[in-house]
């Protein structure tokens, strides 16, 4: 038993996750209702396999992931501060502008295998790119309307100053919990927004994200996304029991071997807000931003295996406009030519195996080990000296992100696979740079984690076994 520390990140991480997840329940119940079919197709799927829920490791149950939108570069900068006392660094550069939209951004998370396996809660977080609002005025309004927001509270601010001097590295318990209660509050909804109308009616106009952003005086929190076994089953339960679901699965189709990241959503709720209006706040009028998701993960794939996967689910794309066909089953039918067997997944270098020796073979290792010898990988599985399995694809996917994106704005496009990337290479790496620039630090790209990981298990293996070179 481990004596956990007030100030630990990945002990603050879950905490963090608990709250925001009670809160957003009390702030949207049908999430909960969410949360529940969920538990409830688990507990299905885990009793067709002769287990239960309590089989599964207890953060399991933890939501997965939430989304935020920032509206300027400075709050970009004090949430990377917040976010890594909780043990949560950028990875991977998401350029929405690919798919539309004025803001890029990056995934919040946990990096080690370790931290990944208390709690792999992480948080989608985008910036307005006010240079991609094309009218001069909207962009006028937005930057000065934003200046004025003060989104972490002065007692937030303190004590993130305090977690981050070695000095007094340790939050003790009382600081620790004033620094969750005062977190709350950036993702806490308020339906008082804090422009006029006329000026919401304006941001929208311009893109119904610009207006999210701008006219609320804190972040809230756009969805949570819990993960779960089987997510056929919960987004057929979803329109079975009456859940305003969106109408395809985003991702990659259902396959025996899962790979990335399959995920689907109820629509967002129209939601009254008040407007700031002349003298009193009283001017009624609706939003339409919050929503919940729900994930399933699979193995993370290689470049080659992304690059495979980019290229079919184009092609997909570009025959469900031209068939006037179900796009899940043409989907189905062009990625057969994904495999669909782990071993060869693995042989064709398309997807990442973390490799382990056999616990019965430390450290014996058999005959190998006496020859300091190079053996090869495919040999030492096939005898049993070493295991595999697929490395969890712990990011997101843009295009999936546009889709949610997009069903959860009033947005008229829900045929869900037929959103086109725009070809913005060059300046993708651009504005990461500026990202970066930003943050202060480099955004690893995710796939180079997932390599690492790979290599250094394969290296740990080598170690172990007294092998040369595997
Ligand atoms: C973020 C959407 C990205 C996902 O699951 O792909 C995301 C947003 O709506 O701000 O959470
Ligand atoms: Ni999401």
């Amino acid at each position: 038993h481990e004596e956990l520390q007030p100030w630990d990140p990945d002990h603050l991480r879950t905490r963090f996750v608990r709250a925001l997840s009670d809160m957003y329940r009390t702030e949207v119940p049908l999430y909960g209702k969410l949360v529940d079919i969920v538990n409830k197709v688990d507990t299905t799927t885990l009793q067709s396999r002769g287990q239960s829920l309590d089989d599964l490791p207890s953060r399991f149950q933890l939501e997965r992931h939430g989304a935020i939108r920032l509206g300027t570069q400075q709050e970009m900068r004090m949430i990377s501060r917040l976010f890594a006392i909780m043990g949560m660094v950028p990875v991977g550069y998401y350029d929405l502008k690919m798919v539309g939209f004025p803001l890029h951004g990056t995934a919040f998370r946990p990096r080690t295998e370790e931290s990944l396996r208390k709690n792999a809660f992480r948080v989608f977080t985008t910036v307005l790119r006010p240079d991609l609002i094309s009218s001069p005025e909207v962009r006028e309004m937005a930057t000065s309307i934003l200046s004025t927001r003060q989104l972490f509270s002065p007692r937030l601010v303190e004590l993130i100053d305090q977690a981050e001097t070695p000095a007094s590295a340790s939050l003790t318990a009382e600081d620790a919990n004033a620094l969750i209660a005062e977190s709350l509050k950036i993702f806490k909804w308020h339906s008082r927004s804090s422009v006029p109308l006329e000026t919401y009616l304006t941001l929208k106009k311009e893109h119904p994200m610009v207006a999210d952003i701008v006219c609320f005086p804190s972040a809230h929190i756009n969805h949570l996304t819990p993960r779960t076994l089987d997510i056929d089953a919960v987004q057929a339960e979803m329109i079975a029991q009456g859940l305003p679901a969106k109408d395809c699965i985003e991702g990659p189709p259902r396959r025996k071997c899962e790979i990335l990241l399959r995920q689907t959503s109820f629509k967002a709720l129209e939601e009254r807000v008040s407007f700031a209006g002349g003298a009193d706040h009283g001017v009624d009028g609706t939003h339409t931003a919050r929503f919940g998701e729900v994930e399933q993960r699979g193995a993370a794939v290689t470049r080659k295996g992304r690059e495979l996967y980019d290229f079919l689910l184009a092609k997909a794309v570009g025959r469900s406009e031209k068939e006037d066909k179900d796009s899940d089953a043409v989907l189905r039918e062009v990625f057969a030519d994904y495999p669909d067997d782990w071993e060869v997944l693995r042989k064709e270098g398309l997807v990442y195996f973390r490799y382990r020796v056999a616990e019965d073979k430390v450290p014996a290792a058999s005959s190998h080990s006496k020859l300091g010898a190079s053996v090869h990988m495919d040999r030492l599985l096939k005898e049993g000296v070493v295991t595999c399995e697929p490395i969890t694809y712990e990011d997101f996917l843009p295009f999936s992100a546009a889709g949610i994106f997009t069903s959860n704005l009033g947005g008229e496009r829900d045929g869900g696979h037929e959103r086109k990337l725009q070809k913005t290479e060059e300046e993708s790496k651009r504005s990461r740079v500026q990202l970066e620039e930003l943050l202060g630090r480099k955004i690893p790209s995710e796939i180079d984690l997932y390599d690492e990981l790979q290599n250094y298990s394969v290296k740990e293996c080598q170690t172990i076994l007294g092998l040369s070179e595997i």
